[in-house]
């Protein structure tokens, strides 16, 4: 298979050219009851409606052309069956295979590496059995009790997507289980969970891939300090989920242990035990298993080579067009559903850690934009708030809607004759025609330009079903970026550098333990004296990459 820059591609010109003019959204007549209904395209459960997007047929088949010059759709195929594309050619790098989708692999008759889902099943299967021991008593903490609450420990990719799922899925929590989360390794963060919680009835989940990672290692160790001083052993109460032989695989020091495996990235490691433990604990493994089967249908529908047909894809490329033709910095995804409350959270990391990239999978600098800006907070909120730059701004930012027909709990009240369901969507539907058709006034402040491009994700509920779905959606999404802009979605190098100095600062803290004069002071309140006993910020010779700093 060969790699090519998304510019080298004969369709790219095309691109450029129909991009000197496109759709506007804002003439009288650009939004026909005809282009709205015209412009949806179905994969699962969700309908991508992108009627108001600055798009045409032309540009829809120009984007078609560039997908199957680049070979996405191959590219895809070719990842779930097991290519190694975790790589840069011709330099060191972590040169492994991206298997999350085997994970999901467990709902189809021939899945395409058995090895990784065998693996994944056994998992699974170790997870029922735990999760059975739970709910029939089996398994009680020290004092014959039942444990009602867990504490996941984790950072990054092993606590954003598991934690915007717990949270999205609160609706089918089981009766008397909660959920915490300690993440940051500001100790506020691992005291404000403590506090109040009855440590004898609550499970730890410690989560790490590589178990070296310096937040969770001291977070597990605090809350470790918490169950001793309470009297209680923390080998029945702490659960880990690592690499196979990782420095927390160490089974005797907990009560499970569960394995994900290097193929399977931190970020898209959700449905791996990584989200498998915590949603299995809270929400009961069928609702776990209604995930996976959600996030494989979309793995499926997303092999699907026709752009109209395949929402990944299509959500993909007109995230190129409006970043790489119509030159948009940013992207606003705006659920209106409290449940995604960190739903964006988990997409930014996903988004910009994997495309957030300036090489090409040759090593070489890009001479094109590659990830734009993720963020994002949930509707309406957010129209109390930052949507004001949305619509007047001097910067268009294009926006995904996500929303539900019906909410989770059907829980509402007519109020002044609508119900609340009902607002949450006429806000939805009006933000959409506000950014596309804008206003005209006689009062400069009053004018909306408009002709500002957003699509809707839409289902009719959110379930542990669609959830796996939109799971999914957004994952391939990504895959299909990266695979664009040739880019490797799939390592994380521009986090190490931080990660390196600042170890390199806490071996000099270690150092000069006692001793309080890292701490700031008078005239140098923020405490930079530090940095500069240790010679940093260095010349040069720090700057050529790899190795301890
Ligand atoms: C995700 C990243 C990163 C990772 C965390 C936690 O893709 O690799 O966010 O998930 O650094 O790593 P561990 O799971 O190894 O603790």
């Amino acid at each position: 298979m060969s790699f090519v820059d998304l510019n080298r591609l004969p369709a790219y010109g095309v691109l450029q050219k129909l991009a000197a003019n496109p759709y506007n959204l804002n003439t009288p007549g650009a939004l026909t009851p005809d282009r709205l209904t015209r412009c949806s395209c179905v994969s699962g459960h969700f309908t991508l409606a992108y009627g108001t997007q600055r798009l045409d047929d032309e540009v829809l088949d120009a984007l078609q052309t560039l997908a199957d010059q680049s070979g996405v759709v191959t590219q895809f195929l070719s990842m779930k069956q097991g290519a190694v594309l975790n790589r840069i050619e011709g330099f060191d790098s972590e040169c492994r295979q991206v298997l999350h989708t085997a994970m999901r692999d467990l709902f189809v008759s021939n899945p395409y590496c058995p090895a990784a889902t065998a693996a994944a099943a056994g998992e699974l299967n170790k997870l029922q059995e735990f999760l059975a021991e739970l709910d029939n008593g089996q398994l009680t903490n020290s004092r014959g009790g039942t444990f009602t609450d867990l504490i996941n420990v984790g950072i990054g990719g092993s606590d954003l997507g598991p934690r915007a799922v717990a949270l999205a899925l609160k609706a089918y929590q089981q009766t008397g289980r909660r959920v915490h989360f300690i993440s940051n390794v500001d100790p506020d963060d691992a005291a404000g969970v403590l506090v109040g919680l009855d440590l004898s009835r609550t499970l730890v989940n410690v989560v790490s891939k590589s178990g070296t990672t310096l937040e969770t290692l001291t977070n597990e160790e605090l809350v470790r300090a918490a169950f001793l001083k309470e009297g209680l052993e923390p080998r029945h109460h702490f659960l880990a989920v690592t690499g196979e032989k990782s420095p927390m695989d160490d089974p005797t020091r907990y009560l499970r242990s569960f394995y994900m495996y290097d193929y399977i990235g931190g970020r898209y490691s959700t449905t791996s035990m990584v989200g498998g433990v915590l949603l299995g604990f809270s929400l009961g493994f069928d609702n776990f298993k209604e995930l996976l089967r959600g996030a494989a249908e979309i793995d499926l529908a997303a092999e699907e080579k026709d752009v109209r047909r395949n929402i990944p894809l299509l959500l993909a490329l007109i995230g190129v067009w409006n970043r790489n033709f119509l030159g948009h910095q940013t992207l606003a995804i705006l659920p209106y559903s409290q449940a995604l409350i960190r739903f964006v959270a988990h997409l930014q990391q996903c988004d910009m850690e994997s495309n957030g990239k300036r090489v090409n999978r040759q090593g070489q600098a890009v001479s094109y934009q590659t990830g734009p800006v993720v963020w994002g907070e949930p509707g309406t909120n957010g129209q109390h708030a930052f949507y004001q730059l949305i619509h007047q701004g001097t910067s268009v930012i294009p926006v995904e809607f996500i929303g539900f027909r019906k909410s989770q709990y059907g829980d509402d009240l007519v109020v002044q004759n609508t119900t609340s369901q009902e607002k949450l969507l006429a806000n939805l539907f009006a933000q959409v025609l506000a950014l596309a058709g804008g206003q005209d006034s006689e009062n400069p402040n009053r004018i909306f330009p408009g002709n500002r491009p957003s699509s809707i994700l839409m289902a009719e509920r959110l379930t542990p079903r669609t959830m796996g779905e939109l799971l999914a959606i957004y994952e391939n999404k990504i895959a299909f970026q990266g695979f664009f802009w040739n880019i490797n979605s799939f390592d994380q190098e521009g986090v190490q550098l931080g990660k390196r100095l600042a170890n390199r600062l806490l071996d000099h803290f270690s150092a000069i333990r006692g001793d309080d004069s890292y701490e700031g002071g008078e005239g140098d309140p923020v405490g930079w004296a530090v940095l500069h006993e240790l010679g940093l910020p260095r010349d040069g010779a720090d700057r050529t990459g790899g190795g301890p700093i």
